[in-house]
Parts: C-alpha cells; sequence; structure tokens
C-alpha cells in the first residue's frame, strides 16, 4: 500500500491515463454493440473491465515490443493501434490489422510492435522470451491467469531470469478460466513462483495508478513480473453478463477523479471519446 498514490502523479498524467482508457471503454461497448447485433461472426473477446490496466502501462512503457493474447483489445487500442483497423477486423474485412482472418482473438499491429496470437494459451511468453533474448529490446509479455498454467511458462520465466531479460511480464488475473475459478484449478500464486525463479514480483490491484507505479519501477531493471487482479465483466467469449461484476474499476477511477476536483475535464474527454468512437464505427456502417 503505497499512501496517497494518485498524488504523486500530475493531473496531466492522470487525465491522459483516463482519456485512453476511457476511448477503450467506448469502443468495447460498441464492438459489443456490432456483436449483439450479429455484425460479428468470429467469437469476441472484449476487455470491458480491464481497459485502465493497459492505459495505466501504455503511460509508462514506451517502445516495448508487445506479445499479448485473446483479451487484447484495449491494450491495441491504449498503446496506439488504430480504432479502424481493430474495428475491420472484428468485421472480418481484408482492411482489418490481421486482414480480417483473426478477429478478436488474435489481434496485431506493426505500428505499435504489437505481435498477434496464435490461440494456443500462453506461447506468447515463450515466444517474448525469445524475442527479447534475440533482440535485446524492452518487451511487454501479457498472459491471463490461466494461462500462466501452462508448463511452457516456467521454462520461460526462469531463462529470462537467468540472462536477465528485458521483459515485463504481465498476469492479468481475472481469476477465471473461461468459468473455471482459480482455487479450483491451482494452490500456488504466480507472483511466488516468478520470485522463486529470481523474478522480481508483485501481486496488486488494477487500481492504475499503481500498475503505473510499479510497471515503472520495474521497467528500471527488468526481468519483472506483475499480477494484476482484475475482473472480466462479461463471458469470457461474446457479450453476456453473469450479473454485477464484483467490482468496477473504471467507475472506481471516475470517482478517484471526481475527488480531485476533476469532473469537468472527465465529463468533457467522455463527450468526446464517445462521439469519436461513435464516427469510427459509423464510418464502417455507411460503407456497408
Ligand atoms: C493450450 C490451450 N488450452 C486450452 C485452450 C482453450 N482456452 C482458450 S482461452 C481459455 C482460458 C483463458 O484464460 P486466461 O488465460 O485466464 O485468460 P482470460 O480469458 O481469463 O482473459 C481456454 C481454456 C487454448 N486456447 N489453448
Ligand atoms: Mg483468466
Amino acid at each position: 500500500m503505497i499512501p496517497n498514490l494518485i498524488n504523486h502523479y500530475s493531473v496531466e498524467f492522470s487525465l491522459e491515463m483516463f482519456r485512453r482508457g476511457n476511448y477503450s471503454h467506448h469502443f468495447e461497448f460498441k464492438a459489443k454493440e456490432a456483436f449483439d447485433n450479429g455484425h460479428l461472426k468470429l467469437p469476441i473477446y472484449l476487455a470491458i473491465g480491464t481497459e485502465l490496466n493497459s492505459a495505466a502501462l501504455s503511460m509508462v512503457l514506451k517502445g516495448y515490443n508487445i506479445f499479448a493474447q485473446h483479451r487484447g483489445h484495449a491494450l491495441y487500442l491504449n498503446f496506439g493501434g488504430p480504432p479502424e483497423g481493430l474495428r475491420d477486423e472484428l468485421l472480418g474485412l481484408p482492411s482489418g490489422c490481421s486482414g480480417g482472418m483473426s478477429g478478436s482473438n488474435a489481434i496485431q499491429c506493426p505500428e505499435i510492435k504489437m505481435f498477434g496470437h496464435s490461440g494456443l494459451m500462453g506461447e506468447q511468453i515463450p515466444i517474448a522470451v525469445g524475442a527479447a533474448y534475440a533482440s535485446e529490446e524492452p518487451t511487454l509479455a501479457i498472459c491471463g491467469d490461466a494461462s500462466v498454467e501452462e508448463d511452457y511458462i516456467y521454462p520461460s520465466l526462469g531463462f529470462a531470469a537467468t540472462k536477465k531479460l528485458p521483459v515485463l511480464f504481465i498476469c492479468e488475473d481475472n481469476d477465471l478460466s473461461i468459468l473455471t475459478k482459480m482455487d479450483a484449478r491451482r494452490s500456488w500464486n504466480v507472483a511466488d513462483m516468478a520470485r522463486s525463479m529470481g523474478i522480481p514480483s508483485v501481486d496488486i490491484t488494477d487500481d492504475p495508478w499503481l500498475i503505473a507505479h510499479h510497471a515503472q519501477e520495474m521497467a528500471q531493471n527488468l526481468p519483472g513480473f506483475i499480477n494484476i487482479r482484475s475482473v472480466r465483466h462479461l463471458w469470457h467469449a461474446g457479450a453476456g453478463t453473469d450479473g454485477e461484476p464484483e467490482w468496477d474499476r473504471y467507475q472506481l477511477v471516475c470517482d478517484e477523479l471526481d475527488k480531485l476536483g476533476l469532473s469537468s475535464q472527465i465529463k468533457s474527454i467522455n463527450e468526446d471519446n464517445i462521439k469519436k468512437v461513435v464516427k469510427v464505427w459509423a464510418q464502417q456502417q455507411q460503407k456497408q
């Protein structure tokens, strides 16, 4: 616990982080609407509930090669991937960021150095480690709490520790493997596991200022591992819901910014982003 962490960051930092996460938030709801209306033919893996995790990472990690898995829309957008490319990918169009051939599952974006995912859970971790070894470039390797259970993760962590590779590992931990909670799957903690291999590790909530703080600190001396306790608001794939989420980080962040006296700024960011997102989706509807 770091008291008053939010006050360690400038207003500009907090508002820019909110602007990014807020854009992704609205984009995801438009994607959900398109899915609900039957416009998307492939499964969709929405990041509603985790939009601010990658917004925080994008604020402090610059120039990283990015390897992620299926729930990556917000990551793509927050790091600057063009929304039109993601929209078209979801719609299965050749102008999509993966040529319309992967859909939600395997988005990629050379402009932001984000590599696609094959669909095999966790395979991006050994690939990210190999890429960091070869390139010596800073690398962001993200997976879910179920994917870290795959056996190829541990040799990869061990190799990154031994070679002191510049990899920041993130586990976006929503306590779910599709529908199975963690306590039915394993008795160990992944941050402890990474630490036992010699990788500095923390296990934190999805407070975006806390994420930014730890990512920035770890980036000074990689490798590092952050487990982020998060909430998936909607189904694993698709856009349904099983009820109220355990917590709503997006709303909590709005409340924090409100307490800082920034309500008029967040209102205007929100209105501006809604207009932008509506326009992006409307452009494609006009073409169809
Ligand atoms: C090796 C492998 N086993 C099983 C699957 C089927 N599968 C796809 S996603 C998933 C759960 C992923 O959970 P997690 O990594 O925690 O990510 P989340 O969906 O919770 O964000 C499973 C079991 C797969 N894609 N690959
Ligand atoms: Mg999970």
